[in-house]
């Protein structure tokens, strides 16, 4: 019977993927709350050789979800976008349809995540985004300095690229596989926020439809926030680098 459950737990058609960098208060508490979603999600853990020992944690808890958690280890702290890309590259290898951004402080609600996954397998989107801003402004428990230049960067972004999206930096995401597939992973530069952006300009240019879906945020209340100032203007500089490349370099359509 043991046999059989493993089977099924392996037969995922969902991957979470979930960089770390010291979030050992929060590691363990999210692979739980994960796993406890009715529908099977499988993760996989990227982490940075977090000094807290974040790694050995998810290794302990390994044994009790054998084939649906995974670990990756990095040599040490290399940004997020680099995680996720290292992420993607290991989800293509691999039998997954539905690949999935989140951070490991419960900023995203893992219940979200079905609502994500409803929005590309029943709904036909290539992407779908867990959206701070397509409704309001649905920001919990971040001081006022920081939704303003979070709010107002997407907006930024939005004005300089034209892209249709309204949570531009949004780090809750759904991808079919395809659309990974397509996308040239060895030509995103960027690491932070710009690495959200870079990413959804280039699905959305290259015709993907893309989905947003109104979300909480809500600020971690566990382990410290990893954003910094170089984070942030890598964004609001990046956008303007990236646009002035599209000019050059037009992006290829994706032709079903
Ligand atoms: N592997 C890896 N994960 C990172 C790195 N920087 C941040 N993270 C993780 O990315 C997620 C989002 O980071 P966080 O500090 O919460 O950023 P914020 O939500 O913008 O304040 C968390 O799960 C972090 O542990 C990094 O350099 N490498
Ligand atoms: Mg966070």
């Amino acid at each position: 019977m043991l046999f059989l459950s493993n089977l099924i737990v392996q037969m995922s058609d969902s991957l979470v993927i979930i960089p770390t960098y010291n979030e050992i208060e929060n590691i363990a508490d999210i692979i739980q709350a994960v796993f406890s979603q009715e529908k099977d999600f499988h993760i996989l853990v990227v982490d940075d050789n977090s000094p807290d020992g974040t790694a050995a944690e998810v290794e302990k808890r390994q044994k009790t979800y054998p084939g649906a958690l995974h670990l990756e280890r990095r040599a040490g702290k290399s940004g997020l976008g680099t995680a996720y890309i290292h992420g993607f590259k290991w989800a293509l290898e691999r039998h997954y349809d539905f690949i999935f951004e989140m951070d490991a402080d419960f900023s995203h609600d893992p219940k979200d995540l079905i609502r994500l996954y409803n929005a590309c397998a029943t709904q036909g989107a290539g992407m779908s985004i867990g959206s701070r801003y397509s409704i309001g402004v649905n920001v919990v428990n971040w001081s006022m300095k920081r939704v303003l230049m979070s709010y107002f960067a997407s907006k930024y972004v939005r004005l300089i690229t034209r892209i249709p999206i309204h949570d531009t930096t949004a780090g809750f995401v759904c991808y079919r596989r395809h659309v990974l597939d397509f996308i040239d992973l060895d030509k995103i530069r960027f690491v932070g926020y710009a690495f959200q952006i870079e990413l959804k300009f280039k699905v959305w240019k290259s015709g993907f439809d893309i989905k947003e879906v109104s979300v909480i945020f809500t600020d971690r209340s566990k382990g410290k926030s990893k954003m910094s100032g170089s984070i942030f203007s890598e964004a609001i500089f990046g956008v303007i680098t990236m646009k002035w490349r599209s000019f050059f370099s037009k992006i290829k359509k994706y032709e079903a």
